[in-house]
């Protein structure tokens, strides 16, 4: 019979490894991790403002574990837990109902240690996931970062920054893991009491005679079980506790309010580029304006500049048309309708961004052009490239545009990885662009034949271009100075020269007479 047992015991426990595993890692965990990957997608600038790369990063590869820890390790435990602990009561019971009474004397003992365990160990797992974003960020800035590190002589301080965390995670684990080598064993002493109680309880009514020694032993047999059963119950509140930690961090993120989001059944009308701010004012963090009180009227196919000192809020300004944020007071309208009420991915193809700071994908050089439109042909990318300014180089690169470019887009200079970035948008044909200050990677030349070539592409299209060169400004139909969120000028080239203003100082003209 034990043969036979210890064989069908086996075989049940390959089973079950072999199901959980195929159950947790193969379809829950990547399922899960997918989601949430889907959710940062979609959710708005506010919120990546506000996390850490580094925690964002932990919450998608290790919290979604949590997941896996949580079944396998406590749904699953718990009920063959409850399962034999059950098995073993009524056997019990069936042998003696008040003795077994006794031996459950310790239980709330049990209880009480398991929520005082429970409500110290949750805020240290908690800080324990805290101290491990910490310690990936100090890795992820420290790789992303290492031009500037190097440039600057930064390795010990990285090395001391990224020690510290590393030793900080490591001491707090190490407390943890105390807290929990305690508990454990105190969880077995508390079953032992059981046996304690047992002996005495059991050996006085034997002695009465209202129990066989025989019972007895048998008894005392089944509690041994049973307690070992309750050891193992300390595992599984400890992994609860972890786990918990780890699916609340997961569902921060997919229950995350997405605040910019497209409205249902939205229309998407061709637009003209007509762009307009109605009192428009954003603020990053409440209380702190970025703009205040904008109001702008720019008919489509116009060419705006905006110049203003660092900081003024230009890049914001641009921010709002294609609704990265939401203002916070007023509207933004193209073609006379409030961008709110568009669909939010019909609008955005109607835009084209080049940002001031560009981000280029490990791809090749076509599929990084083609980012907003991966169906483009070849030749649509090549037009866009050459637009851009971008072919020459890229028809140079050992394999043309298959080149496969490193992460982060090294590999390429500065300026051309910004031309790339501006082909990307151009191939949108969009009712709009907005330049993010292009020239900052353009020598003279290139930028004067730069804007011929765009004066080509966007012809009767808004074009929005950050820009502080007087070349630049010469062309723009009309140019805002902003200054502290404010439109403080607004015009052409030479009469803002002629006016009394900060536009002379900007440009370094010192102050009209
Ligand atoms: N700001 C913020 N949070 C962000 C971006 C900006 O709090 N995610 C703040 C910093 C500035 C202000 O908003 O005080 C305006 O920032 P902008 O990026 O709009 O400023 P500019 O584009 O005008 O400055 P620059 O010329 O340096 O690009
Ligand atoms: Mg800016």
């Amino acid at each position: 019979m034990v043969l036979v047992m210890a064989a069908v015991r086996s075989l049940f426990n390959y089973r079950y490894s072999i199901a959980v595993g195929r159950l947790l890692q193969l379809d829950i965990v990547p399922r899960l991790r997918a989601q949430v990957f889907d959710k940062l997608q979609r959710l708005d600038f506010r919120f990546f403002d506000a996390n850490a790369s580094g925690s964002i990063i932990n919450r998608v590869t290790s919290d979604v574990q949590s997941l896996r820890s949580f079944v396998d390790g406590v749904l699953i435990q718990s009920v063959i837990l409850l399962l034999s602990l059950g098995v073993y009561l009524v056997y019990m019971t069936g042998k003696n109902v008040t003795l077994t009474l006794a031996c459950l004397a310790t239980t709330p003992l049990l209880w009480i240690g398991t929520t005082l365990f429970s409500r110290w160990v949750q805020p240290a797992y908690a800080e324990n996931r805290g101290l491990a974003d910490n310690l990936v960020l100090a890795l992820s800035e420290g790789v992303q970062g290492i031009h500037v590190v190097r440039g600057f002589g930064g390795e010990k301080h990285e090395l001391a920054r990224f020690s510290a965390r590393n030793r900080a995670l490591q001491e707090q684990q190490g407390r943890i893991f105390r807290r929990v080598s305690v508990f454990s064993p105190a969880i077995s002493l508390m079953g032992q009491l059981n046996l304690v109680v047992l002996l005495f309880y059991g050996g006085w009514i034997v002695r009465r005679g209202d129990l066989s020694l025989g019972d007895l032993i048998v008894f005392a047999g089944l509690l041994q079980q049973f307690s070992g059963q309750i050891t193992n119950l300390a595992t599984v509140v400890n992994t609860f506790q972890q786990s918990l930690i780890g699916a609340r961090r997961v569902f921060e993120v997919m229950d995350a309010p997405i605040s910019v989001q497209s409205p249902a059944a939205a229309p998407m009308p061709a637009l003209t580029g007509a762009v307009r701010f109605e009192r428009v004012s954003f603020a990053y963090k409440a209380g702190l304006p970025v703009l205040r009180d904008v109001s702008l009227d720019v008919p489509a196919g116009v060419r705006v500049a905006i110049l203003g000192e660092t900081g003024a809020g230009k890049t914001s300004l641009l921010s709002l048309i294609p609704r990265f944020y939401d203002p916070s007071a007023g509207r933004v309208l193209l073609d006379g309708h409030d961008v709110r009420t568009l669909d939010l991915a019909g609008l955005r193809r109607q835009i084209g961004v080049v940002f001031q700071e560009t981000f280029l994908f490990s791809d090749t050089v076509a599929g990084n052009i083609a980012l907003g439109q991966p169906d483009a042909s070849r030749d649509d990318i090549e037009r866009a490239a050459r637009v851009a300014k971008a072919h020459d180089f890229i028809s140079a690169l050992p394999s043309g545009y298959e080149t496969r470019i490193g992460e982060g887009g090294h590999g390429l200079s500065g300026g051309q990885r910004q031309r790339l970035a501006l082909a990307r948008a151009l191939l949108l044909e969009p009712r709009i662009l907005l330049l993010d200050d292009p020239a900052a990677a353009l020598d003279p030349g290139t930028e004067e034949e730069l804007w011929e070539a765009l004066d080509h592409a966007m012809q009767g299209r808004t074009t929005f271009v950050i820009a502080h060169r007087p070349s630049t400004l010469r062309r723009a139909d009309r140019i805002l100075v902003l200054d502290d969120g404010r439109i403080v000028q607004d015009g052409k080239h030479d009469t803002l020269l002629a006016e009394v203003g900060p536009y002379r100082r900007v440009l370094g003209w010192g102050e009209a007479s």
